[in-house]
């Protein structure tokens, strides 16, 4: 039986990711932090119903060791390193963690791989964020990369120093370069979740108004649940590689925003209030992907189209606040 090793297994990504692995007949061993095992209510919610099947082991993207005990346990044949701080916005506010935590905690990881599990293929995930104040649109594996936050900077470290192990230790390394990915088990504070929930509070008669912030940025937007299918394409390759995963579609948030409200029946310039507060220093205005490599070389496309996950998503937060 294959082992398959999953850091940030209780975000959205891991939460598809582990369920594809496991139905793939995978041993599915993930890194948490020890306070999610203490609080597995609300910090596991993602994984609730899989917990019975998982091997969880308590570790921290800031701490070597953890992470080198882990890897010498498990010994996987797979990693999937999906752990990170990964609000664009708040890398603002704490830009020191974020990039402490995201290319510290890459670095480890490709470090003890490389010494106790030297044979296992490695997925990094990095972002469509890396682009930046893009160079060309669509964007695609040869775009240069410029990144307009602490967190891009920390992605493209990150897709550096993978790149690197597999140069240097010929460690079967893989970058994913993944465009904005969403589904009912999105963060609530991304901008089509944070939409999603509002939409049905609103609709409930919980809440009246949604501010947002910058409502004319565009954005590649597809389905985790397809995304997570090309992590696992990409380390079933003979070669290692880097690719982009995307739909190659852009709409606007008011675009997200309008029909998710219309969905639920109501007029979105009715409640959508824009402040300016929520705006970032720094913008990523229009990402849109190019996913050609992928397609030809994986045989990889997405599924599901944007009018449907704006749906699915709206469906879902409707029937949570209990008025779908
Ligand atoms: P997510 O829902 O925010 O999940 C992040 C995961 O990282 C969580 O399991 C979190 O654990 C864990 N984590 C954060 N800091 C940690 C630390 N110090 N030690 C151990 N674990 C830590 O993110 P996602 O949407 O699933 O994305 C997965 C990965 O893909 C991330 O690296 C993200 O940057 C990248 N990415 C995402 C997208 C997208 O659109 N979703 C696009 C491109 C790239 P807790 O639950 O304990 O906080
Ligand atoms: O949903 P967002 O916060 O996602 P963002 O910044 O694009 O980052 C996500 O995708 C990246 C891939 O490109 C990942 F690497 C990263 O980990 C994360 O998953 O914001 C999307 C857009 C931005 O332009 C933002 O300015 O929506 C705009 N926006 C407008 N109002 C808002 C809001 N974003 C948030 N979070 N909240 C708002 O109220």
């Amino acid at each position: 039986m294959k082992k398959a090793l999953i850091t940030g297994i209780t975000g959205q990504d891991g939460a598809y990711l582990s369920r594809l692995l496991l139905e793939k007949g995978y041993e599915v061993h993930g890194i948490v932090r020890r306070v999610a095992l203490e609080d597995p209510e609300h910090r596991l919610w993602r994984i609730k119903d899989i917990l019975g099947k998982l091997n969880l082991h308590s570790g921290s993207l800031e701490s070597y060791a953890s992470l080198f005990d882990v890897v010498e346990k498990v010994k996987p044949d797979e990693c999937y390193h999906l752990g990170a701080q990964s609000f664009v916005s708040y890398s603002f506010e704490d830009e020191f963690s974020t990039i402490n935590t995201n290319i510290n905690g890459t670095h480890y990881i490709l470090s003890a791989l490389k010494n106790k599990a030297p044979k296992c293929k490695f997925y990094f995930a990095a972002s469509s964020e890396q682009f930046g104040q893009v160079k060309e649109v669509p964007q695609k594996e040869t775009t240069p990369f410029h990144p307009r936050s602490p967190y891009g900077i920390s992605k493209v470290a990150g897709f550096d120093l993978t790149r690197n192990y597999r140069e240097a230790y010929d460690l079967f390394a893989c970058n994913g370069i993944l465009f904005n990915h969403e589904s009912p088990m999105r963060g609530y504070e991304f901008v089509t979740r944070k939409i999603s929930r509002g939409v049905a509070k609103i609709k409930s008669g919980l809440s009246k108004e949604l501010r947002l912030g910058n409502l004319d940025a565009k954005r590649d937007w597809g389905f985790a649940g397809d995304f997570i299918e090309a992590m696992y394409m990409m380390l079933q390759q003979d070669k290692p590689d880097d690719y982009v995963i995307a739909t190659g579609e852009t709409h606007t948030v008011k675009e997200f925003a309008e029909l998710a409200f219309s969905h639920a029946g109501l007029n979105w310039k009715e409640h959508v209030k824009t402040d300016e507060t929520l705006f970032r220093p720094a913008e990523v205005h229009e990402l849109r992907g190019d996913f050609t490599k992928a397609r030809k070389k994986l045989g990889w496309k997405p599924k599901v189209a944007f009018e449907e996950l704006v749906k699915m998503m709206v469906d879902e937060d409707l029937k949570r606040v209990g008025s779908g």
